[in-house]
């Protein structure tokens, strides 16, 4: 039996890694990290080690030729190296070792170490041990709405930091909705020149120039994350009406929408008018009509030459406005498009009942933990197409949903929607298993898990924390810890206790998480 806690002036404490690792091991003893602690090696991952620590600690590392003790960061040069983006982590009381399989096994080893760091009386230490860690899944992604409100190029920075210190690798951004458009692209000026500048609730719109989206791009990559686009369609277009009405139809006003205007304002949508409201499903380009597949074509062409990672999203939820048979000839003509540039496709889960969707469409899964209304059927039929799925069950991992009510909260100041199976707690974003979800739907099937935040209730940075803060966590161990019930560290009461110990470093990197009474948080 592995023993996964050390003792502490005889207390037992959890090692605060979060993602869990594959294993960890605590030794005796501990490297006592002082100003004279070289860091020898991989400048990126020295670079990245460096913000970490004076973030946590606020030492400035100072070591002279004499350092005593050192930090050395490599990637293996051996052929079998190992998994990617797996690391091996050493520290004893003289030497600190991480080595990567690559270049982001060495910055997740980085991250581990980071999280590590631990106050010793007056000083700072980084306690004895061994860990051996590599991702379950090789999609770990983070969604952020820009559309429901726009979020700035530095917000959109912060996050990305935030999710690559949890070991995220993907930053999907769902760039377009009813409500606005937020990438420029040349090809249809009037996207961004007509059809930006609203957002709900007749907030301030905006959009990404092809400078910031590619500052957003390198920005990633520097946290060894890629960005997934997603402009959404055949639904979720008003604002593509705004600025080429002929591609759009009439809004289909339903009851649903009705009720929705009713309860949260913004009004019914109008053909010609920015929408500020939250109702979804009223929209939908034309699907017969040629002009629209030039459309398609022009945005995933341009976008497509924008992006360097493998994936262009096209959205394909709600499209409660367009007739089944038209949705399913859309998503087999659009998920052609893009795999014709050379891009994998991704769509959300509804687009599965289109027979002709292309070969290895991924599908996005955002359907409960226990599906319901067939979003189960959906999902497998990306798999018989020769696709993956990504899990996104919206009762366990939508961070956009309420917390459970806090009492010490005004009503008014309770961010998020309810939508999901009513609020949803830490534990319940923690208590699933990805290889569960869709029966027929297993381990090679899943490319990976991603917690998506929607907007319409989140405007500011501070937003975007309380929301995502501590529940992203639980996402990221979804997405790349070892399957519940095969390490003894993938329990509710062990996560709760790691994440626990990380409150002090999420205060010093800023982080303005939300202090759920379901954690017993620690403080220095
Ligand atoms: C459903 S999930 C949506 C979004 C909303 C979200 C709010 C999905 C693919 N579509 O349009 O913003 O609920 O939670």
């Amino acid at each position: 039996m592995c023993r996964r806690r050390r003792r502490r002036n005889g207390v037992t404490v959890s090692l605060p890694v979060v993602p869990a690792p594959a294993s960890i091991e605590p030794s005796a003893g501990s490297f006592p990290l002082v100003p004279a602690t070289a860091i020898d090696g991989d400048p990126d991952a020295a670079v990245a080690l460096r913000r970490v620590i004076e973030a946590r600690t606020g030492l400035m590392l100072d070591a002279g030729p004499e350092a005593a003790r050192r930090v050395i960061l490599g990637v293996e040069a051996r052929a079998d190296r190992g998994a990617p983006e797996s690391y091996r982590l050493v520290v004893d009381a003289e030497t600190v070792t991480v080595t990567g399989a690559d270049a982001a096994g060495l910055f997740y080893g980085v991250q581990t170490l980071g999280q590590l760091i631990a106050r010793d009386g007056d000083g700072w230490m980084i306690p004895a041990v061994t860990a051996q860690d590599a991702p379950r899944f090789a999609y770990r992604g983070v969604m952020l709405d820009v559309a429901r409100h726009f979020h700035p190029v530095p917000t959109v920075k912060g996050y990305i930091d935030r999710a690559a210190s949890l070991k995220f690798n993907v930053l999907h951004l769902h760039l377009s909705d009813d409500q606005g458009w937020r990438i420029e692209l040349h090809s249809r000026p009037r996207l961004t020149e007509v059809a930006s500048a609203t957002a709900v609730g007749a907030d301030p719109g905006g959009f990404y120039t092809k400078a910031d989206y590619r500052e957003i791009v390198e920005y990633a990559a520097s946290r060894h994350m890629i960005v997934v686009p997603e402009l959404d369609m055949p639904g979720h277009t008003h604002a593509v009406g705004l600025a080429y009405p002929e591609l759009a139809e009439e809004p289909v006003l339903s009851d649903s929408i009705r009720q929705v205007a009713h309860e949260y304002g913004g009004g019914l949508p109008t053909a010609g008018t920015a929408y500020e409201g939250m109702a979804v499903g009223f929209s939908s380009l034309k699907i017969h009509d040629e002009a629209t597949y030039d459309f398609v074509a022009d945005v995933f062409g341009e976008l497509a030459g924008m992006t360097p990672g493998p994936y262009l999203h096209l959205g394909g939820d709600e499209a409660l406005g367009t007739a089944p048979e038209d949705f399913a000839l859309f998503v087999a003509r659009a998920t052609a498009i893009i795999s014709d540039l050379g891009k994998i496709p991704i769509a959300w889960h509804e687009a599965g009942a289109a027979d002709g969707i292309a070969d290895s469409t991924v599908g996005q899964y955002w359907g409960y933990v226990a599906p319901t209304d067939g979003a189960d059927d959906r999902a497998r039929a990306f798999v018989a197409h020769g696709g993956q799925v990504i899990l996104s069950p919206a009762d366990a991992i939508y961070l956009d949903m309420k917390y459970p009510l806090d009492p010490s909260t005004p009503a008014g100041r309770q961010l998020g929607l309810t939508w999901a199976n009513g609020p949803t707690s830490v534990e319940r974003a923690y208590a699933w298993e990805p290889s569960d979800v869709v029966a027929g739907i297993d381990e090679d099937d899943v490319l990976g898990v991603e917690a998506p935040l929607w907007t319409e209730t989140i405007r500011t940075p501070d937003d975007i924390d309380t929301m995502a803060f501590p529940r992203i966590a639980a996402a990221a161990e979804a997405a790349w810890s070892p399957a519940t019930g095969t390490s003894d560290l993938r329990t509710w009461e062990s996560f709760r206790a790691r994440v626990a110990s990380l409150g002090p470093l999420w205060t010093r990197l800023g982080i303005g998480f939300h202090r759920s009474d379901e954690i017993p948080w620690v403080t220095e």
